[in-house]
């Protein structure tokens, strides 16, 4: 008896250490693999800026809208108004609004300011940036420095447009 228990125990030993050692096996990681890539390091402000064209006709649409630049980049954007209508019937402009300006209020409040062409005074500190308004056949350029990472609203603050006209200015 006491000597099958002795057996058992040895035979039990032995298991436990094939397993241990066939687990240690199965576990053991994998050779290291050569790490090409070095650490991330924060990208340094792009030196080369973004140029970006908007186009606009008189069926009130911009032709892009989702607009990707990076942060601290400097963005030299040209507004085409692609269309015949003058200014007083189908002006446009571009209007970057800051992070986490309502698109509608903002809109609304340039509704008034008619005489700043659409550009409400009293909302500078929602606005990044903004061209003139301009007519069919006209151009406008304006440049100005990427903000932080994030999504950005910018619309067409002529009245009755933002609707029709608005986009995404994506940060990355
Ligand atoms: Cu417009």
């Amino acid at each position: 008896m006491k000597k099958s228990i002795l057996v058992l125990a040895s035979a039990a030993l032995f298991l436990a250490a094939c397993n241990s050692s066939t687990e240690q096996k199965s576990s053991e990681p994998a050779a290291p693999a050569e790490t090409t890539t070095p650490a991330a390091a924060p990208a340094p402000a792009p030196t080369e800026p973004a140029i970006v064209t908007l186009n606009a006709g008189d069926d009130m649409k911009y032709d892009i809208t989702e607009i990707k630049v990076k942060a601290g980049q400097t963005v030299k954007l040209t507004l085409h108004h692609t269309g015949k209508l003058p200014i007083t019937g189908m002006g446009h402009n571009f209007v970057l609004l800051a992070s986490g300006v309502d698109e509608n209020e903002f809109a609304q409040a340039a509704l008034k300011a008619k005489d700043t062409d659409y550009i409400p005074a009293d909302h500078a500190d929602d606005i990044i940036a903004h061209t003139k308004l301009i007519g069919g056949g006209e151009s406008t350029e304006i440049e100005f420095t990427a903000p932080e990472k994030g999504t950005y609203d910018y619309l067409c603050s002529f009245p009755g447009h933002h609707a029709m006209m608005h986009g995404k200015f994506i940060v990355e």
